[in-house]
């Protein structure tokens, strides 16, 4: 009657009786758990893996969990999460039956930089608690040790680990984990990684009756950076039962069936999956609330675990860990949709429009080195007027600040988020009046009303996250960075331009523009920058500086200079044949192969004493210099004139 399964239990409900019944004593948790939520209607059936009624009047329920291994690894860069974070996370983990935290937040020293060294007493005393109410929770608390960045392959640091890991154990932590993620030289090793865990597991798992397996964190931790025998020496070398982690094809990525397949088959063992989702720490300005989707609903026979690294906000996180408990425990039943409805319920009960609003305005990261992207950011931009929209990013971050002390935790930490939505909310309707402004010809309203939007953008400026003294990351909130904040802010300069274009009321209160837009010749030394090969489709040559003036074609001289709203610098383009100038100073005409790119291809002018300097934006250092009367990158930088024809 009760399932086989580890963690399952057995539920009856009839007007005579109530039966719980738990495999084990993690079954029995989690079956009194789901009947008292079932009494609180909190509960709907779609959360159980199996429910008959029986006899019209009472019902039955059978439940297991799909992975065996649920949770959470705190393995973010940035500020790690305060003891209380970590005590409602547990209570949270519970209450969801997810059974694993790993801790190994990269900015605790004794973690990593100081990883041979004991927690002081008072920090030790605190874990001590941690650990208690994670067992509490039926959470298995699993500690990390990061010694990859300067352990010597030696006697005298095996001895080291093992003798920090029986500290950790003497504080109750019962299972271990040792990460070799981010490191590279003599530490990246898989024959000495492989061997210490070996060790690891003779001189410290096996001399105790209660320690769980091991668990590593290989350098190689992800497809896209494997390659030679790493991998494989691992899977042969290692014990089968130290448990691998992997984060799939890339470092951030969402599993699927047949990465599985190829992990498994490199390690010789189900890999431990480290989902880095909702992790922020490499796009720190946004906050992750949105689904959690795109993981294969078929993996659950694949892996040993499955762990989600989150936000250094934790109450935040728990928008996405929700979802990640129903997907770990009833993986082919998951519906992102429907859970991220539940976990917002849950998470703001009185204020649900206005948390769910503020979600769907925190949803995608931008543009970031790992390439993940999260769809559907502000989905009802554009569909209403854009006067209401703004109006409800205002009224919607009111209604969460007032509610403040129904979910303070929350609060706290997306207050400097609510209060940037207000700010966005409040730049969009004084762009929406200058668009007004300009319509009816009222010159004074639209210089006002760019004035207030200034201050705004001031306003916006000084919110800062985490602006506490010791602070590991302070974080310039953005909301609905993808969607509204960009359309804004182009709108605002766009509008600023077509003003400047038309009038001459106000123009102190506008930012000098650099250069105006125009059509120019770009000069040095004398010399004329030439598309010396003008003709829209050739790709990969480039133009020279030439020193006579070309009377035949002097297009070919010319260069249309504008400013691009969306980055706010300077568009170059050749007059003759329309091709813009790349990062190298090349040209690139395939324009299906080498679509134009405003955030690489836009240029910052500075002016100078005799001129300006040209700063290509997809360089992180330098500016334009001249070599062979070509466009070079670096330092220093040359000086250029501009001048009109
Ligand atoms: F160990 C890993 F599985 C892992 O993901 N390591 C880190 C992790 O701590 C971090 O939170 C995550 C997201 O930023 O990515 C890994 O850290 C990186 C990855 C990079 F590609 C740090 C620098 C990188 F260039």
């Amino acid at each position: 009657m009760i399932p086989q399964q580890a963690e399952s239990y057995y539920l009856k409900v009839t007007p005579r009786e109530i039966v719980v019944a738990g495999r084990d004593a993690s079954g029995t948790f989690y079956g009194e758990q789901a009947l008292e939520q079932l009494q609180n209607s909190k509960l709907t059936a779609s959360k159980f893996k199996e429910v008959r009624s029986i006899g019209g009047d009472g019902f039955e329920i059978r439940d297991w969990p799909s992975v065996s291994c649920r949770g959470v690894i705190e393995g973010f860069y940035g500020n790690p999460w305060s003891h209380e974070d970590r005590l409602r996370q547990f209570e949270f983990y519970g209450k969801h039956r997810l059974n694993i935290y790993v801790y190994g937040p990269k900015d605790d020293p004794y973690h990593r930089a100081h990883w041979r060294d004991p927690y002081p007493e008072a920090e030790a005393a605190k874990l001590k608690e941690l650990v208690e109410a994670a067992h509490r929770n039926r959470v298995q608390f699993v500690w990390a040790i990061h010694p990859g960045g300067d352990i010597k392959w030696n006697l005298q640091d095996s001895l080291a680990v093992v003798n920090k890991l029986n500290i950790m154990y003497a504080l109750g932590i019962r299972t271990f984990a040792v990460f070799f993620d981010d490191i590279g030289g003599e530490g990246a090793k898989a024959e000495k990684q492989a061997g210490l865990m070996n060790y690891l597991t003779d001189n410290f798992v096996r001399k105790h009756k209660d320690v769980e397996p091991l668990i590593i964190c290989p350098t190689q931790y992800n497809k896209a950076w494997s390659g030679g025998s790493y991998l494989s020496i691992l899977g042969t070398e290692m014990y089968p039962e130290v448990r691998i982690m992997w984060t799939g094809n890339s470092v951030v990525d969402m599993i699927q069936r047949e990465d599985m397949e190829w992990i498994n088959a490199q390690i010789k063992r189900k890999a431990f999956i480290w989902l880095n989702y909702p992790v922020n720490d490499y796009c720190q300005s946004r906050l992750l609330m949105g689904k959690t989707y795109g993981n294969g609903l078929d993996i659950a026979d694949l892996v040993s675990g499955f762990c989600s690294n989150p936000m250094e906000y934790a109450e935040a996180s728990k928008v996405s860990l929700y979802s990640i408990a129903d997907y770990c425990w009833n993986m082919p039943a998951y519906d992102a949709e429907k859970s991220w409805e539940q976990a917002l319920d849950e998470l703001m009960p009185t204020s649900k429009d206005a948390f769910r609003f503020f979600c769907e305005n925190n949803i995608d990261l931008g543009k970031t080195a790992h390439g993940l992207r999260r769809e559907g950011e502000s989905p009802e931009f554009g569909k209403v007027p854009n006067e209401q929209y703004f109006s409800r990013l205002v009224t919607e971050a009111d209604a969460l600040l007032a509610d403040s002390l129904s979910q303070p935790e929350m609060l706290r930490e997306i207050g400097p988020w609510v209060e940037a939505m207000r700010a966005l909310g409040q730049r969009g309707l004084q762009v929406t009046a200058m668009q007004k402004a300009l319509q009816t010809a009222d010159s004074v309203g639209f210089v006002a009303h760019y004035r207030a939007l200034q201050r705004l953008e001031e306003k916006q400026k000084s919110i800062v996250s985490r602006n506490f003294e010791g602070s590991v990351v302070k974080a310039k909130p953005v909301v609905s960075g993808t969607i509204v904040t960009p359309w804004v802010n182009e709108e605002a300069v766009r509008l600023a331009k077509d003003y400047r274009k038309r009038y001459a009321f106000g123009l102190e209160y506008f930012p000098q523009q650099a250069i105006e837009d125009g059509i120019y010749y770009i000069m040095y030394d004398g010399k004329y920058l030439t598309d010396v090969n003008a003709s829209p489709d050739r790709d990969g040559d480039f133009p020279v500086f030439v020193a006579e003036a070309d009377t035949i074609n002097p297009q070919r001289q010319l260069w249309n200079i504008e400013l691009v709203p969306a980055t706010g610098r300077f568009k170059i383009t050749n007059a003759q044949d329309g091709r813009y100038i790349n990062e190298i100073g090349t040209f690139w005409a395939n324009k299906n192969t080498k679509p134009y790119d405003a955030e690489w291809n836009t240029y910052i002018f500075t002016k100078t004493p005799d001129g300006y300097t040209i700063q290509c934006a997809g360089r992180a250092s330098g500016s334009w210099y001249v070599e062979d009367n070509r466009i070079k990158n670096g330092k220093p930088s040359s000086t250029f004139k501009i001048k009109t024809p």
